[in-house]
């Protein structure tokens, strides 16, 4: 607040004298005491995606890439990496052949597969085919790498928590002696032990990201088709499920959460907001999403972000089934979640 009580020689002198000694009065102060963030809706559609990733693997191999990724920032984040200001997204190709070599680091990643086949990740010592639509974890400090052991060029969007990592300054990094990792697990040994709604018996309900691998696509459209045939949908989110950690009932990681949503042929949604920031990716369909009264239009692999408190409304021209993460577990365990239906 400013007004003519701080406004006085003295203590006009006064603030000056403590700027020095790196002091500021809070009665000066002018950052926003308000929901929301500095960053805007945004909007990437495929189109204009694909031939620059195509382009990307022209013009760098994977010798001078350590991964091949293009990062999708927020307008008013130029230089930061993040979209938003709790999260960052990629988008990674990779070609037949190509190895991306195994390392590990403190931020979680998500991946989730955009287009091609043939492409694998291992994490921890398992290794999972990628298939489009599919939702991986690749939980912190665990080693990864990917390849392409297919005939054509796969490409997937990166999701990680890197933004909390910078913001603590608890980023580590650290590369496997090897380009890839041993394999001590079998192919869909996390499936077996936490896929099928059972648990290995001395597993105790703990915190920590998924142990789950892979979950599959064919397995969440199906859920989500019978969900929007038997269910009432719900008026902004359409029919919705969110992805759990199998061992605890929670989120995939501590800071970040996955959700899946149907949006039936015709559906016209009320106005959401929440504090999350949150990504979307389009698996299938076509629509309209309003984000803080800004209308993009969207096709399938187009992804967009909507930052905290910024009010989002769907449509859908086909039936749509979209993929988004955010922050939301984070915000839930601090307390500071809050969101509405608007209208
Ligand atoms: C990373 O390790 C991958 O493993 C992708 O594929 C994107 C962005 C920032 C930091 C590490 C990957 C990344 C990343």
């Amino acid at each position: 607040m400013s007004n003519d009580a701080t406004q006085t020689p003295e203590l006009q002198a006064f603030s000056k004298n403590i700027r020095g000694l790196e002091l500021s009065p809070l009665w000066e102060r002018t950052v926003s005491q308000k929901p929301g963030t500095p960053c805007v809706p945004y909007h990437w559609r495929w189109e204009e995606l694909e031939p620059l990733l195509l382009k990307s693997c022209d013009l760098i191999d994977k010798k001078n890439a350590e991964r091949r990724v293009l990062m999708l920032e927020n307008p008013v984040l130029r230089g930061q990496s993040f979209i938003a200001n709790t999260l960052f997204t990629g988008l990674q190709i990779i070609m037949p052949g190509e190895v991306a070599a195994a390392h590990r680091h403190t931020p979680n990643a998500l991946r989730f597969v955009v287009k091609g086949e043939g492409a694998y990740t291992a994490v921890a010592g398992e290794r999972a085919m990628m298939h489009p639509g599919d939702f991986i974890v690749t939980p912190n400090w665990s080693w990864h790498d990917h390849g392409n052991i297919g005939h054509g060029p796969v490409v997937w969007m990166d999701g990680l928590d890197s933004a909390f990592t910078r913001f603590f300054g608890a980023t580590f990094r650290e590369d496997y002696p090897s380009e890839t990792q041993p394999l001590y697990l079998p192919e869909g040994a996390s499936a077996a032990s936490y896929g099928s709604s059972l648990l290995p018996v001395d597993i105790k309900p703990g915190e920590g990201p998924s142990p789950l691998l892979r979950y599959p696509y064919e397995r969440t459209r199906e859920a989500l088709a019978h969900l929007a045939q038997n269910q009432p949908l719900h008026a902004a989110h359409g029919a919705m499920l969110r992805y759990a950690n199998p061992a605890n009932g929670k989120y995939p990681f501590p800071t970040m959460a996955a959700f899946m949503r149907l949006l039936p042929k015709g559906f016209a949604g009320k106005k959401y907001r929440s504090t999350e920031n949150t990504v979307f990716n389009v698996a299938e369909g076509a629509g309209r999403v309003v984000i803080a009264g800004e209308a993009f239009d969207f096709n399938p692999h187009d992804i967009f972000v909507a930052p905290s408190w910024c009010e989002t409304a769907f449509s859908a021209r086909e039936e749509c089934v979209i993929f988004s993460y955010s922050d939301r577990p984070a915000q839930e365990a601090t307390g500071f979640l809050r969101e509405e239906l608007v209208g």
